[in-house]
């Protein structure tokens, strides 16, 4: 039964949280949360890189007029991820300003085998972002001009280290905004999200990277640059290479640049916040947006109930109504006529209470109210972390499927006393689910429970093993429950093209 609907009338226009803010209190909190070295809890050899010396040293000094960091408790924050899952020792940051100094660091390192781990805004999942043992931190924070925005066609042309919330507010100076939107916007850099084909919250609606990116320039593990920052919409004159760099991970090369092709903002902004009792409820609700909202369906995320209290017990943040669900689905709506998607909404949830779908619900306009909801999906991830340590698993499935793993996987952990919670939540409109076991420590017993099994599951469902954040150093061995032994070769025969001497990112992305 229907408790209440509360419509929420005051004017839209969204504001992205400030992401520095977030960001800012979640490293203040988890400061002494500092993981094992990497070498030592997992089996890998280091590769025979050089080890880096003093000539090296006044090399990068020279060339970056010192902006390089080699103390090494300066260097800490580039050697743990985000998630604080992984911990490399490298002693030496360099920062370049330019795809020349990029260029130029490159071919130094091709020459002198000296292994290279690109880094952006340090966000990514995957332990793909820092060193696995001494590599050189080669960041993108300085590399962050904006070179043009073009207010007609939409398309802006930037350096690769530009924040992500930083060109969603130059871009609201034209009216436009990015095509991605994920919670790490404060922190993570365009180039990086580029390198990691990353999804986000409105992918059903404006698409991936490989729609928006309409160029990228990048420079090869040998230092060669290549131009391929077309802006045009369309252009088939050959092989399309900039796609291999979409979702490279830093392996084939360093994303200097990027093109990008951003939609208009929208007008109106609707949300609606349901609580439901089932997941075949969930189902039915996901069916009916797309057939009653149709194009200006956004956004369709779900959040169960054991997820949730990551964000009301971990984070203190409030439901918008006291009763907890099974499951909270947010279903987001951008259009450009108010009054035309208010009729959209209002049939759709006309349709869903009265077929008795939903147990409770809220539909936001007021940004201030609609920031708060997106809150509770939002900052999940710096929620999880408080519970201790994470296993994350990425994971696309057939729709039927999309929850089908984690009773699975709650049935094969019940028992062991130090798992917290077995849950998932996630993109339900893409089919991606993000599927969380955590702990208060990381433990070899918990991940042999959970790896291969989980990898299998997936891959009997016919689904993928990393929907959206990438391979990085958490997966290489698994990427052949997704893929073909076959294009397992391919992936490796350009990784040898791109970089033979293997510099950049090793230990990454590709089966050893
Ligand atoms: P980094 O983490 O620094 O690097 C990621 C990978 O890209 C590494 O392998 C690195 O070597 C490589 N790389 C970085 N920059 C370059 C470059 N210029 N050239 C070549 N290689 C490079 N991901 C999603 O897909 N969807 C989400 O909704 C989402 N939400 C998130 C929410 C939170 C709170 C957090 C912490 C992470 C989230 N992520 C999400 C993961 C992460 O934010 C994305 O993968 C993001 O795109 C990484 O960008 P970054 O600049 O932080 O890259
Ligand atoms: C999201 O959808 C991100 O919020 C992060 O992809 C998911 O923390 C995660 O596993
Ligand atoms: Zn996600």
């Amino acid at each position: 039964m229907i408790r209440c609907l509360r419509i929420s009338t005051t004017m839209f226009a969204k504001k992205s949280i400030p992401g520095t803010i977030l960001f800012k209190r979640y490293f203040d909190r988890c400061l002494s949360n500092i993981p094992e070295l990497t070498k030592n809890r997992y089996p890998v050899n280091r590769g025979d890189y050089a080890i880096l010396n003093d000539n090296h040293v006044q090399f990068f000094k020279n060339l970056l007029d010192n902006r390089i960091i080699t103390d090494p408790d300066e260097c800490e924050s580039y050697n743990i991820d985000w998630i604080k899952n992984v911990r490399g020792y490298s002693t030496c940051v360099l920062k370049p300003k330019t795809t020349e100094e990029v260029s130029k660091i490159l071919a130094f390192c091709n020459e002198n085998r000296i292994a290279v781990c690109p880094q952006g805004g340090n966000t990514g999942l995957v332990g793909g972002s820092v060193p696995v043992f001494d590599e050189v931190i080669l960041n993108t924070s300085l590399m962050r001009t904006i070179y043009n925005i073009n207010g007609t066609s939409g398309v802006l042309i930037c350096q690769a280290g530009c924040v992500l919330e930083d060109l969603d507010n130059a871009l609201a100076e034209h009216g436009l905004m990015m095509p991605l939107d994920l919670g790490a916007k404060g922190l993570c850099h365009i180039g990086g999200n580029v390198a990691t084909n990353a999804g986000g919250l409105r992918l059903l609606r404006y698409g991936n990277l490989h729609g928006s990116v309409l160029g990228v320039e990048a420079v090869k593990a040998d230092g060669q640059i290549i131009d391929l920052l077309s802006a045009l919409k369309k252009d088939n004159t050959g092989f399309h290479l900039k796609h291999l760099f979409i979702g490279s991970e830093g392996v084939l090369g360093i994303i200097t640049k990027v093109a990008i092709q951003c939609p208009p903002k929208p007008l109106a902004i609707n949300l609606a916040f349901l609580g439901l009792p089932s997941f075949k409820h969930v189902l039915k609700v996901l069916k009916q947006a797309k057939r009653d909202l149709g194009e200006i369906l956004a956004s369709c995320e779900l959040i169960d109930q054991s997820t949730m209290r990551v964000s009301t017990e971990n984070l203190k943040l409030r439901l918008p109504f006291p009763e907890e669900y099974p499951f909270y689905m947010l279903i987001e709506s951008h259009g450009s006529n108010t009054v035309h998607d208010e009729e959209k909404l209002t049939v759709f949830l006309e349709e869903i209470m009265k077929n008795e779908l939903i147990l409770n619900g809220i539909l936001a306009k007021a940004p201030s109210t609609i920031r708060k909801i997106w809150e509770l999906r939002e900052r999940l991830t710096e929620g999880f972390v408080l519970d201790g340590y994470v296993f994350k698993y990425d994971i696309s499935l057939p729709i039927e499927n999309f929850y089908s793993l984690v009773p699975v996987m709650q049935e094969r952990l019940s028992g062991l006393k130090d798992v917290i919670r077995v849950s998932g939540y996630g993109h339900l409109g893409d089919g991606n689910i993000h599927f969380q076991v955590s702990c208060r420590e990381f433990s070899q017993e918990i991940l042999q429970k959970i790896e291969p099994f989980v990898y299998e599951y997936t891959s009997k469902l016919r689904g993928s093993i990393s929907a959206e954040h990438g391979i990085g150093f958490r997966k290489p061995k698994y990427v052949h429950y997704s893929k073909s032994p076959e294009s397992i070769v391919i992936m490796k025969q350009l990784k040898t093209l791109f970089d033979p001497k293997g510099i950049l990112n090793p230990y990454k992305v590709l089966p050893p």
